[in-house]
């Protein structure tokens, strides 16, 4: 009895003194596991008369509720102080901003991309995309552009050469429009289609509003009734939500492209000065993209009936709007990869485009 008593005593002790959650488990495999001092008495029980193997036997299993008992408590307390050790060591604090001198910035032109796609995706447009060398067919021929069109010369276009022919006809361009991605959507798909086309484009031209490569936004929408009102809303409400104003002036001045008939430009007005630029009001009108209805030869090319459909094209050019917007002077520096410009001109890249977030949501301190 007196062995029972110290060895409660003894494994009490040991139950305080346990300085972790480990030491604790120890300890309970001392006592109470297949060799423990407890369970060893009660396989001595067996070789005890009745009447001690009833007296014994009741005082070892006290004895072994209270160990359990003290040893729960223990449990709990150390638990608890572990998690408080743990959360005082991790003190990491999730709300800090991130420090911006150390991340990369987002380029303007991607800037743009985004906003310009979240608008038209808002809309109901659909993101189109295709390969950037292209057959001569998907890149003229479809678009009503004539092999002795001007836009075909070779000072315009960068002309690849055919492996597998001889013949010009069948050289291969880096895409100088990304127009072959709607043709090629219209050759798969009967209308409705509603899709816009972002992606890099190239023509050999090169001064401070042209560079070799270059980015382009084209929308396209075919219906049986889509008209040029249709455009002319499209359009304004694409320009009110890009610049961020509630109402903003626009006129379409008549223009040329092989693809569209009726073509037009597009212009908003805008105050020009010698030192600022301020669209949304003013004397002046700034071009800001080319627009029309589909050609019905394009339509035919592409497999889709001219006297049953009908439909708006667009393109505008997102270097350009990048330089509008964001007033910068030279088109060429957008190339240069140089992390001085990026780290002026750039964007931070947490602060994504979307139209219920806001559109340009800088928080001030994004450039
Ligand atoms: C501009 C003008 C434009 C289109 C692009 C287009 C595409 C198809 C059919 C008809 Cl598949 N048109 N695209 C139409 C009008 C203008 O771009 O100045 N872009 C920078």
């Amino acid at each position: 009895m007196e062995d029972i008593e110290n060895l409660k005593l003894n494994a009490l002790k040991q139950i305080a003194e346990a300085v972790d959650v480990k030491a604790l488990d120890e300890v309970r495999v001392s006592v109470l596991g297949k060799k423990g001092s407890l369970t060893e008495h009660m396989k001595c029980l067996g070789q005890l008369s009745i009447e001690e193997k009833k007296q014994i036997g009741q005082k070892l299993n006290l004895v072994k509720t209270e160990i359990e008992q003290a040893m729960e408590a223990r449990r709990e307390e150390l638990s608890v102080k572990e998690l408080n050790d743990k959360l005082l060591r991790e003190t990491i604090d999730v709300t800090l901003p991130i420090r911006d001198e150390n991340i990369g910035r987002i380029h303007p032109v991607s800037k743009i991309y985004e906003e310009v796609v979240a608008i038209f995706g808002e809309m109901g447009f659909e993101v189109a995309d295709g390969p950037d060398i292209e057959d001569q067919f998907h890149n003229f021929n479809a678009l009503n552009t004539p092999a002795n069109h001007p836009a075909r010369q070779m000072q315009d276009t960068f002309y690849i050469s055919n492996p597998d022919s001889e013949n010009f006809d069948d050289s291969y361009v880096v895409r100088t429009q990304t127009s072959a991605v709607q043709i090629r959507t219209m050759e798969k798909k009967q209308p409705p289609i509603r899709i816009i086309a972002p992606g890099r484009t190239y023509r050999s031209d090169y001064d401070a509003t042209h560079t070799p490569m270059f980015h382009q936004v084209e929308g396209l929408v075919i219906d049986k009734k889509t008209s040029f009102a249709n455009l002319k809303g499209c359009l304004y409400d694409f320009v009110k939500a890009f610049f961020e104003l509630d109402d903003i002036p626009v006129r379409y001045r008549p223009s040329y492209f092989p693809f569209t008939e009726p073509s037009a430009e597009m212009d908003i007005g805008c105050k020009k000065s010698k030192t600022e630029l301020k669209i949304g009001a003013g004397d002046d009108w700034l071009e800001i993209l080319g627009c029309g209805m589909v050609h019905p030869n394009v339509l035919k090319a592409c497999g889709i009936n001219p006297e049953e459909y009908q439909g708006f094209a667009f393109g505008l050019g997102l270097d350009r709007l990048a330089m509008l917007k964001y007033g910068i002077p030279d088109l060429r520096t957008f190339f240069e990869s140089d992390v001085r410009w990026l780290k002026h001109y750039g964007f931070m890249p947490l602060d994504e485009a979307s139209m219920t977030g806001g559109l340009s949501n800088n928080g001030g301190s994004a450039r």
